[in-house]
């Protein structure tokens, strides 16, 4: 359809075609077509003097509004460049963006007039699930390739999901090899989504123009409010600042900074409306993109490869959002028990020794510890599948010792294999040139790349036979180190030179006519080259599934050799991700800011379908100050996944840091059950562990931006120190009753702030009104602790109930819950009041079980004269 604002006066050829459907009866009404009733504000303006004359036409638009319609890098847009693009040329008005003619973040100088040509939609059929029709647009763009004729198909796959593909009729284009719920082809554009029950629109692309050719697709959208979440992997805060702010999505090995492309790609955000509401929108494309957040506001996404094929969840909360993202991405995985324990890390042990050191001490001094790591410096020379025999010798003992004492075992495995040993010396790569399972460059010969090892080929894990030769190399190591789950790092995948040892051929996929903003200028930049051919397709296309296809094959590898869930930390990563790994967040740095973005970070991820995550407790570089690293260990004893990954350990330090870090793991270990049975929701529902506030109060505002508390589930409220030599922290509280923690005190909040005493050695917690939850008495390892007798604390609220359940199974067998091998408890408590023989008023708390015994009903009740209320009890 015509990107075109007025149907009165110039509505010519355009199509009025307004097509409303159903999509939840009380709920969406979803329209196609040219439609300009609402959309921007500007539009009558606009409408009116585009018959006049171009020119003024620009000057209409306001700022705010400007799509920008030169978007490449390096280059200073000049008025003539911009002319020869047909789009408007006016310079910001503010100061702060003069310096931009063509940077990244600042107010286009060069927009897209409103009669700029987009699609029309020619034709539209209706089908069981929704319309197909055609795209047609009558010239092209100034980007190669330009297709004229696009399909479009709409489909509303469920009450709240709706699905849009756009796609060429003529040619077939790579699409993203995940699997998602099965659908066909094609989308729309001219396309608006607008809430029925408050006329909120959720998504309208008449804002600017469609682009669809072959290496540059582009789909803008007006946004319902400026809160927007999710886009990963960036450095930011939680909320996303939409003041010009180009987010980048190509993975990539970088420590985390802000406004640069990271780790993983997740097209995916969450928006709130007004009221409360939100959606979601997700963008299934997995190659090199940019997304523009302008304060308009309005979001533009810019690919450049593969389909536009989108999803629209419409929630109407935020956790719905996620439970139905999370049903196409798929759901992310019930970790095994010991997942949830203190890991402890670090690069540089120089010899199993000092690790097995480590770990003693740490049984001595009584901190919980469940989990021992080594970094490459286990390695014979960096090669994968080996260990050096005379610094780590003594591996396979520690790794006895640890299973001796219930502890388990994790190393680090890169994708790089070595390349360069002597043949009949090296079997990874010797049998994986035989197997074939190297990527290869453009001219078909094994790409050679550089990392630890040196030089090295990649294993193309697009390929099944690549999963079964990483089986084997893992099996075959195993037997030597009986490891119990697997880091897999380096996995954008990283290379320390740009492409290959022989640089990359020079054509346009590695040169694309618009490159988004990455890091380094090059898809080519520190990865391999845009031309490596994979199984599946091009490295051009599949680079930035690298870390989720080498986590699919870690994971069902292990599965195979362990018999039990398996556990895989991955750094790159990519929506789907979390049927299979958890992810920490890279190199951070030993700062007070990296311990504050780690929330933010935490969060993001469990909007993602990965609640499987946490930073480096205490930072990866420097050296942190010792009360950094007790703030930290308190945070990250509340990050779903745990691990310090620093020269320092807890027995680093001081007795008083020390204890401090132990109380809080020892908090953690306590709450174990409570985690526990969050992860079975994020597995089973699609829930988060780690929750924004506003997830729970999505009507109270003032927690939309909030990104230094969080809670665990419903019910748990967490308000780390996050700033040095303080011992208090203020903390919201939205409306309702609160109990410390500690000492069962409530207060009542309005929806304020409040300050709380936060001494070194404490870590603020409130329960809500209203819960329950069960603990445990802590020990070493989860393996004790999970054995202890368990305890309930109610929270009661006004009228002195409170609800919670409990989720228990042998912690490590696979698919326990799709097999009913395990228990469901639900407690609800309620007080009552009797009158006793002699006419006494005495209020009693009636305790109710429901239990669910390998899905038998073993349900009982428990009556209790005299319970304190509030607090523990
Ligand atoms: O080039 O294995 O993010 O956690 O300690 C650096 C060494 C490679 C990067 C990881 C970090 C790990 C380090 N690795």
């Amino acid at each position: 359809m015509t990107f075109c604002h007025c149907t009165e006066l110039c509505a010519t050829d355009s199509v009025s075609l307004y097509l409303l459907h159903r999509l939840n009866p009380e709920d969406v009404q979803f329209s196609s077509a040219v439609l300009s009733e609402e959309p921007r504000p500007v539009q009558e303006e606009v409408s009116v003097s585009l018959c006049l004359e171009p020119s003024a036409v620009c000057t209409l638009i306001p700022e705010a509004w400007r799509f920008d319609c030169y978007p490449e890098r390096g280059v200073v847009v000049t008025k003539e460049l911009c002319e020869a693009r047909n789009c408007c040329f006016i310079p910001a008005s503010s100061p702060s963006s003069a310096a931009r003619p063509s940077g990244r973040n600042g107010i286009p100088w060069c927009f897209y007039p409103p009669d700029f040509p987009s699609y029309s939609l020619v034709s539209i059929n209706d089908t069981s699930l929704g319309q197909r029709g055609t795209l047609a647009k009558e010239v092209k763009t100034y980007y190669p390739a330009d297709i004229l004729t696009l399909e479009v198909e709409i489909r509303h796959e469920t009450d709240s999901r709706l699905r849009v593909r756009i796609t060429d009729p003529s040619n077939s284009r790579f699409e993203v090899p995940i699997s998602v719920p099965t659908c066909h082809q094609e989308e729309p554009f001219g396309l608006i989504v607008k809430r029925s029950s408050t006329g909120a629109v959720l998504l309208n692309s008449t804002v600017a123009p469609l682009f669809y050719a072959d290496q540059f697709l582009q789909f803008s959208t007006s946004l319902p409010s400026q809160f927007i979440y999710g886009l990963g992997e960036h450095r930011s805060t939680f909320l996303h600042d939409v003041h010009w702010n180009t987010l980048t999505m190509w993975a990539r090995d970088v420590p985390p900074m802000e406004q640069t492309n990271l780790y993983g790609a997740h097209p995916f955000y969450l928006a709130m409306e007004e009221g409360g509401n939100a959606h979601g929108f997700f963008l299934l494309n997995s190659n090199a993109m940019d997304v523009v957040l302008q304060p308009a506001p309005a979001l533009t996404w810019r690919t450049i490869g593969g389909i536009l094929d989108f999803y629209v969840f419409l929630g109407p909360d935020p956790g719905s959002v996620i439970e139905q993202y999370v049903e196409v991405v798929g759901y992310p995985a019930m970790p095994i028990y010991w997942a949830l324990g203190y890991h402890l890390c670090r690069w540089g042990y120089n010899t199993s020794d000092s690790a097995w050191e480590v770990v003693k001490n740490m049984r001595n001094y009584g901190i919980p510890q469940d989990v021992q790591w080594n970094d490459i410096d286990y390695m014979d020379q960096f090669m994968d599948f080996t260990y050096d025999s005379s610094k780590f010798a003594t591996l396979p003992d520690m790794v006895k010792d640890l299973h001796a004492h219930d502890q388990r075992y994790v190393m680090i495995l890169d994708p790089g294999i070595s390349s360069t040993q002597p043949e009949g010396t090296y079997w990874p790569f010797d049998e994986g040139l035989r197997r074939q399972v190297f990527i290869k460059d453009a001219e078909g010969r094994t790409l050679i790349g550089k990392v630890w090892p040196g030089l090295t080929a990649y294993p193309d894990f697009s390929d099944a036979v690549t999963h079964e030769w990483w089986y084997d190399n893992l099996k075959r190591f195993h037997e030597k180190v009986p490891f119990d789950g697997l880091w897999i790092d380096m996995n954008e995948p990283s290379n320390f030179l740009d492409g290959s040892t022989n640089g990359c051929p020079s054509d346009s996929l590695e040169n694309p006519p618009y490159t988004p903003g990455v890091l380094g200028g090059l898809l080519r930049a520190k990865t391999l080259c845009a031309t490596a051919q994979q199984k599946q397709s091009i490295h051009y296309n599949m680079h930035s599934l690298y870390g989720l296809m080498e986590a699919k094959a870690s994971a069902s590898a292990l599965k195979r050799i362990v018999a039990k869930r398996p556990f895989v930390i991955s750094r790159s990563t990519f929506p789907s991700q979390g049927m299979y790994s958890g992810h920490w967040l890279g190199d951070n740095r030993s700062q007070w800011k990296d311990l504050y973005t780690s929330i933010a970070g935490m969060l993001t991820f469990n909007l993602l379908g990965i609640p499987l995550v946490g930073a480096d407790i205490c930072g990866f570089s420097e050296e942190p100050e010792e009360e950094l690293c007790v703030r930290w260990t308190q945070l990250g004893a509340f990050y779903p996944f745990t691990r310090n990954h620093n020269p320092q350990d807890p027995t680093a330090f001081s007795p008083l840091a020390r204890t401090a870090m132990k109380q809080a793991l020892l908090l953690r270990y306590s709450l174990f059950p409570v985690l526990y049975t969050l992860f079975h929701h994020a597995h089973v529902h699609g829930h988060t562990v780690a929750r924004p506030l506003m997830f729970e109060f999505p009507k109270d505002v003032k927690t939309y931006g909030i990104d230094k508390q969080f809670l665990w589930g419903k019910s748990l409220l967490v308000t780390p120190v996050l700033d040095p030599g303080v011992d208090y922290v203020d903390g919201y509280f939205p409306e309702g009753l609160w109990y410390d923690y500690y000492t069962g005190y409530s207060v009542r909040s309005k929806g304020e702030e409040l300050p709380l005493q936060a001494p070194l050695d404490k870590i603020n917690l409130h329960l809500r009104e209203g819960s329950v939850i069960p603990t445990q008495t802590p020990n070493l390892t989860l393996w004790v602790s999970s054995g202890q007798p368990l305890h309930l604390i109610s929270a009661l609220s006004d009228d002195g109930s409170a609800t919670g359940d409990l989720f228990w199974d042998d912690g490590e067998s696979i698919d326990t819950y799709e097999t009913n091998q395990y228990t469901y408890i639900i407690f609800s408590v309620a007080q009552v009041l009797t009158v006793d023989h002699e006419n006494l008023p005495s209020v009693s708390v009636v305790a109710s079980f429901q239990v669910l015994v390998n899905s038998q009903d073993a349900s009982f009740t428990y009556r209790e004269n005299q319970v304190r209320s509030g607090g523990q009890g």
